[in-house]
Order: structure tokens, then C-alpha cells, then sequence
């Protein structure tokens, strides 16, 4: 047994505390009961400790008492955040705040929206996305197209998708371009290739073979994406953040009771709310004026500095320890077109000093670990593009992005996009922590080494999002320790 419980421990790739091992071995199904605990995780944990295990354990047997099913992940309640994730908590209240905007474009937007402006935005993005793909040992040696396209042998190439369409055969064909030619790309039906969804704008590699005609037959299709391997950093102590997003203040469906239960949890006493020393609000803070046709129908605050004020007093009610960080949304006070600057200083006087402002996206650090935050808008775009992609899943999203290694590759969709002289939705560095909002979902994963968190809401379905049949996953708030990268969710 001993032999099945470790090979089983490997598949699924964690490791067991020598003394979860020896418990496990002792009960009636050692496997189960590992899968039992595996399952109600949010995402696999580096370590199942002993408590891990005796916990769910307890869980298990509280549930079958009551006949009630555990909630299955990620929807978690209180109860399951697992036992060693509470224990290795430490009061926040300890240590000073280390917070630092590395990047976004706040004070350093130079665009007016010209043609040229456009040119040199896109010629900016591929030029980074190019040299990444570059990197890659699929693609070393790759050739301009108008070159590439004249070859006899096997050639590589990297471009901008300038279009993609599917022939009656079932084919799909992209044009790429690149600053030399533009060339017509086939992914043949019959080959894997053909059920990769390739989206308008985004930079591949594509290694093949230049047909009579001028075609390129693709062999194999190569995205940015992330280093197979990486590490979470990891700072030394076991300080956690936590993330919200679209709070919507002002709304008549944002959820004042469920704030009321967040912020009281977080000003009391659990062990695990004290060990959170970092808020970061992924945009939507308030509702904003104005945003679609008849919200001042929807509106409990119509005044624009009327909802910053009573999001300021809410936060001024949060624990002292807290270092907050306000991203804005499309929802909030600054311009639409990303990348959005932080919030003007007329905003930012209304709040409290422990309040930091940053643009959307940004790339923050934390105590060393590298967060990329971003609100989420181009998920409306990635979800009407992609096919499997729904609102519920807005991680399948996330992942879409790090393997393009863009935030918002689809221009002149939903997400309008200022044209700045460098592109800032490209996702230079590989994040410790991506997270994300808009979507009003929730979940975390991994991908690649990255965590992943989709920051939930607190507001209720809208009229809008009941007509659209979205179904929100309000008052969750996920926490990912600095220490381990570990996430969990705390439903309220
Ligand atoms: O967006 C919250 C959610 O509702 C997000 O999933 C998009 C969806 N939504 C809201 N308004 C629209 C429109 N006009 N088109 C498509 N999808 C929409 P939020 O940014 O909070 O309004
Ligand atoms: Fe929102
Ligand atoms: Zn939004």
C-alpha cells in the first residue's frame, strides 16, 4: 500500500509529511481519503501535513453527519481552509507594509490616439512578442515571411495574426504579418493543429513548408507563453493577500451585509483574517456615472465623489495593519482606454494614507513577490473568441493571456486600447501572482508556476447580467500566503 500511496502522491504532484503518511497507511482507504482532502483544495499544495489530513478528515465526517456535502472547491466555506494553512498564519500586525509599484502608466501616458501613435504601438508590441518567440528553440533562426516565403525547406516564422477564417474543408487559415509580408498560413484539419484557437492580433511562431502557391503548411504552432519551470519566490514570513474587485459602491445590488461580514471578519479576531496584512482591489471600486445607457436607474449614490467618499469610509473601517491597493476599472473615474492611469488626486484625497493607488494593469511587489494585477475587461473579448471560454471560468482566460503573453491581444473589440508608446498589456516578466476582476467569478489555479486568482465581487446578479444569463460568484475572498503561493477562498 505503502508503494500505491507514494506513486499516487507523485501523479498528482505533491509531497506528504512522513507523519501523513504513517496516519494514511492506518486507515481503511489511504487513497481516498488523500483524495478525498486533494479534492476540497483549490489548487494541489506543495505539503499535506498530518493536520491537513485529520482536518478533512473531520470535515468528511461533520458532512456525512449532517448528510450535507462538502462544498466542493472553490467554492469553500470558513471550515475548509485547511488546517496548516491557518496554523503557519502570522499576525500581520507585526511588520510594517512593503508595497511598490514597479510598473503602469500612471504620469506616463504620451499618447493623443494619432495613426502614428497606433503604428508605433503595434510595431512595439510585436517587436517584444518577436523577440520572446525568439527565444524559443523551435523558432531559433527564424526568418523575415517575404524571405521565408521564397525558401524550398523547412522554414520559421513569427507574426501578428491579421485574420483567421476556416475553409468549408474545415482548414483553418491565418494571415500572418510581420514588417516584411503578409503570407497566408494553413492549419490543416487533419492535424492537432487545427483545434487551436488562434485570435485576431495576437504574435505566434509558426514552424512549416511554403507550398507552389504561395501557402505555408504549418508543422507546429508556437506561443510566448511561460517557462515550464518557476519557482514561487517566497518571502520568509507567512504574511497573506488578500484580493477583491468590482465592489460597484453606489450600486443598488452591491451587497452591503456581505461587506458588513468581510469587514467585520477581517477586524476580529481569526487567526487567519489577522494574518492578512494586504488588500489589492482589482478595479470596479464604485459604479461609476454614466457607464451604460439608464444606470442612473440602478444607482443608489448618482455623484461620482459620492461613491469614492462612502468606498473611502469603508475602507477606513478595515483594520489599521491592512495596506490597501485600488486599481480602477471600466466602472471607475479615469479614462476607459487601457492602460488606465491610477486615480486622479481629487479621488485620492478622500482616502486614508494606509491607500495605494496604481494604474490598471500594474505589476506591484509585495514583500519581493511580483503581482501582476489586472481588471479583465479583454475577457469580454476573449470569451466571445475563444470557443469553451465562459464568464464562469475566467482562469481558463488567464491562462489564454500568459501563453500569449499579452493581457488584451484583441484590438478593436470590447477593450479599447490606448495606443502608448510602449505597449504595457504585454506580459514582459512572469508574474509570481496574477489575478484578475470584471468577470464576477471566482476561482484560483496555477499555471506554470504562476497563481492565478480571479478576485470575485461584491455585488448581486445586475438586471444586465440576469438578461445575459451571467451568473456572478459574489463575497468570496481568496488569500494567497506570500511564503508558499498557497490559495484559498473564504466565502462570506
Ligand atoms: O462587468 C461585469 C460582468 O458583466 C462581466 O462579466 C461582463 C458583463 N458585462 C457587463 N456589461 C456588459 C456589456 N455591456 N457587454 C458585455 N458584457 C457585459 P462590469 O464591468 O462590472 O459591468
Ligand atoms: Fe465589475
Ligand atoms: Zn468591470
Amino acid at each position: 500500500m505503502r508503494e500505491e500511496l507514494l506513486t499516487f502522491v507523485s501523479q498528482r504532484g505533491t509531497l506528504l509529511e512522513p507523519d501523513a503518511i504513517e496516519f494514511l497507511l492506518v486507515q481503511q482507504d489511504p487513497i481516498a481519503e488523500l483524495e478525498g482532502f486533494l479534492r476540497s483544495c483549490p489548487e494541489t499544495p506543495f505539503l499535506v501535513t498530518l493536520a491537513d489530513i485529520r482536518h478533512s478528515a473531520e470535515i468528511a465526517r461533520t458532512a456525512a453527519t449532517r448528510a450535507r456535502p462538502v462544498p466542493p472547491s472553490p467554492r469553500r466555506s470558513a471550515a475548509s481552509i485547511p488546517a496548516s494553512f491557518r496554523r503557519l498564519g502570522e499576525r500581520a500586525a507585526d511588520a510594517g507594509p512593503d508595497v511598490r509599484i514597479l510598473r503602469d502608466i500612471t504620469g506616463r501616458s504620451t499618447c493623443e490616439g494619432t495613426l502614428e501613435d497606433f503604428t508605433r504601438y503595434f510595431r512595439h508590441r510585436f517587436q517584444v512578442l518577436r523577440e520572446m518567440l525568439r527565444r524559443h528553440r523551435e523558432l531559433g533562426g527564424a526568418q523575415d515571411i517575404a524571405k521565408a516565403q521564397r525558401s524550398t525547406r523547412e522554414i520559421r516564422i513569427i507574426g501578428m495574426v491579421a485574420d483567421v477564417r476556416t475553409t468549408k474543408n474545415g482548414h483553418r487559415i491565418l494571415e500572418l504579418e510581420d514588417d516584411t509580408e503578409r503570407v497566408p498560413v494553413l492549419l490543416p484539419a487533419d492535424s492537432p493543429l487545427a483545434s487551436e484557437t488562434v485570435v485576431p492580433d495576437e504574435v505566434v511562431g509558426i514552424v512549416g513548408t511554403v507550398n507552389g502557391k504561395g501557402l505555408v503548411i504549418a508543422a507546429s504552432l508556437v506561443r510566448p507563453d511561460l517557462p515550464t519551470t518557476k519557482a514561487f519566490p517566497g518571502t520568509p514570513g507567512h504574511a497573506r493577500v488578500a484580493f477583491m474587485s468590482d465592489i460597484h459602491v453606489g450600486s443598488r445590488t452591491f451587497l452591503d451585509e456581505k461587506w458588513s461580514r468581510v469587514s467585520e471578519w477581517l477586524g476580529g479576531a481569526d487567526e487567519v483574517a489577522q494574518s492578512i496584512r494586504y488588500l489589492v482591489v482589482s478595479g470596479d471600486v464604485v459604479d461609476g456615472i454614466g457607464v451604460y445607457p439608464r444606470q442612473d436607474e440602478e444607482l443608489t449614490i448618482d455623484d461620482i465623489y459620492g461613491q469614492y467618499e462612502a468606498l473611502a469610509g469603508m475602507i477606513s473601517a478595515l483594520p489599521d495593519r491592512l495596506a490597501v491597493v485600488l486599481l480602477p476599472g471600466n466602472h471607475d473615474a479615469v479614462r476607459p482606454a487601457e492602460p488606465q492611469p491610477a486615480f486622479p488626486t481629487s479621488i485620492q484625497k478622500l482616502f486614508d494614507s494606509n491607500v495605494i493607488f496604481a494604474g490598471n494593469p500594474s505589476v506591484l511587489s509585495i514583500e519581493g513577490v511580483r503581482i501582476l494585477a489586472y481588471h479583465g475587461r479583454s475577457m469580454d473579448d476573449l470569451v466571445s473568441s475563444i470557443p469553451g471560454l465562459s464568464y464562469q471560468r475566467p482562469l481558463d482566460g488567464m491562462k489564454a493571456m500568459l501563453r500569449m503573453r499579452h493581457l488584451a491581444p484583441i484590438y478593436g473589440g470590447k477593450t479599447p486600447i490606448a495606443p502608448e508608446a510602449e505597449d504595457h498589456l504585454i506580459i514582459e516578466d512572469v508574474p509570481d501572482i496574477f489575478v484578475t476582476g470584471h468577470v464576477h467569478a471566482v476561482g484560483v489555479d496555477q499555471y506554470r508556476g504562476v497563481v492565478l486568482v480571479n478576485a470575485s465581487t461584491w455585488q448581486a446578479q445586475t438586471p444586465y447580467q440576469k438578461m445575459r444569463n451571467i451568473q456572478p460568484a459574489p463575497a468570496r475572498l481568496p488569500i494567497v500566503d506570500l511564503a508558499t503561493g498557497q490559495a484559498v477562498i473564504r466565502e462570506f
